[in-house]
């Protein structure tokens, strides 16, 4: 009996062994979300996980955790940074606690792919790596417009007596025009609308379904302004500890999930036609009158930006700009 359990905890620790030997080439990369587990942004990466596991059996695998319940919104920047997970989908609005200019990143007027080609993409991973001991991996979404939505007619651009949702994305532009912010993540955004605490939310074109909005919602101004930028960062030193051939395994799984950001124009019309009718009623401005909201809303940001962080907003502008 007694030599029977030597044996088989024998059998096991030699069992254990033999796999870390054999898996020492196989890397698992803890991941989790800031957006919620049934929004696109996650649906929409869930298909290139499986492919990225599917592919790289040997090499690398990414194992998905969950979204906000696992690691609240506001704190995932913090979990990269510190190495508490491996990797995240983000957006620089909920990581400013790690460094201001990761919001910087909504103001791109270029395709990501171009941001590769023209230094963007190096300046952002300098400075991602100095502040953030993050690497900055692949952006996930594209031409996804923020807008204005509301409860409250306007036939101006002006938000006076009106209480906005927002996340760093639109607080100078949201307070510029007047409104009393408030500053909620996404998985709150329902309750303050239902118990009308605010009589809005700042939020890109595509989305407001996912967690019930529209039920909500009344209005949507028009046009967009800003890119909602949402992307795949990395704790840096699991980065480093990658070997080439994983790296290099990832980085072309990065760049094929890049190339099918196509999606994200025909998601965004199309979520524009399920508002309509859904009953959300569109405020649209004149021509000059759009013209001057979106630079508004530009010149807004670059201010603060240029304010709080003047060498990296200066470095960053002629990169992100059209
Ligand atoms: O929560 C937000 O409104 C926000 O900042 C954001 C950023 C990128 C995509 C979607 C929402």
């Amino acid at each position: 009996m007694k030599i029977k359990i030597i044996q088989s905890a024998l059998v096991l620790s030699i069992a254990a062994a033999s796999s870390a030997t054999v898996s020492a080439q196989e890397v698992t990369l803890r991941l989790v979300s800031a957006f919620a587990e049934n929004g696109i942004y996650v649906q929409h990466l869930l298909p290139w996980i499986n492919k990225v596991n599917a592919e790289g059996k040997g090499v690398l695998q990414i194992n998905f955790i969950g979204g906000p319940k696992a690691i609240p919104t506001f704190e995932v920047g913090n979990a990269v940074k510190t190495g508490v997970v491996d990797m995240a989908l983000n957006t620089g609005a909920f990581y400013t606690n790690v460094m201001p200019e990761s919001d910087f990143l909504k103001l791109t007027q270029i395709p990501v792919a171009e941001q590769r080609k023209n230094g963007a993409f190096d300046a952002i991973n300098k400075v991602w790596n100095e502040k953030g001991n993050m690497q900055y991996l692949a952006r996930t979404v594209e031409n996804q417009p923020f807008h204005i939505y509301t409860n409250k007619k306007v036939d101006k651009a002006d938000l006076s007596g009106q209480k906005i949702r927002i996340t760093p994305v639109y607080r100078d532009f949201f307070q510029s025009l007047n409104a009393n912010v408030i500053t909620t993540p996404p998985g709150e955004v329902y309750t303050a609308l239902e118990r009308g605490v605010v009589d809005g939310y700042g939020w890109p074109i595509g989305g407001i379904f996912d967690l019930n909005w529209h039920e909500k919602t009344k209005f949507r101004i028009d046009p967009g302004f800003y890119d909602a930028e949402v992307s795949l960062v990395m704790n840096l030193p699991a980065y480093k500890k990658l070997t080439e051939a994983q790296r290099n395994y990832l980085q072309k799984q990065l760049l094929a999930l890049e190339a099918e950001n196509t999606f994200w124009v025909k998601y965004g019309t199309d979520e524009t036609a399920r508002q309509a009718k859904a009953g959300i009623q569109t405020i649209a401005f004149d021509a000059a009158g759009s013209k001057a909201f979106k630079e508004k809303a530009y010149d807004i940001a670059w201010a603060s930006a240029l304010k709080q962080s003047p060498e990296i907003a200066a470095k960053f502008k002629p990169l992100f700009a059209k």
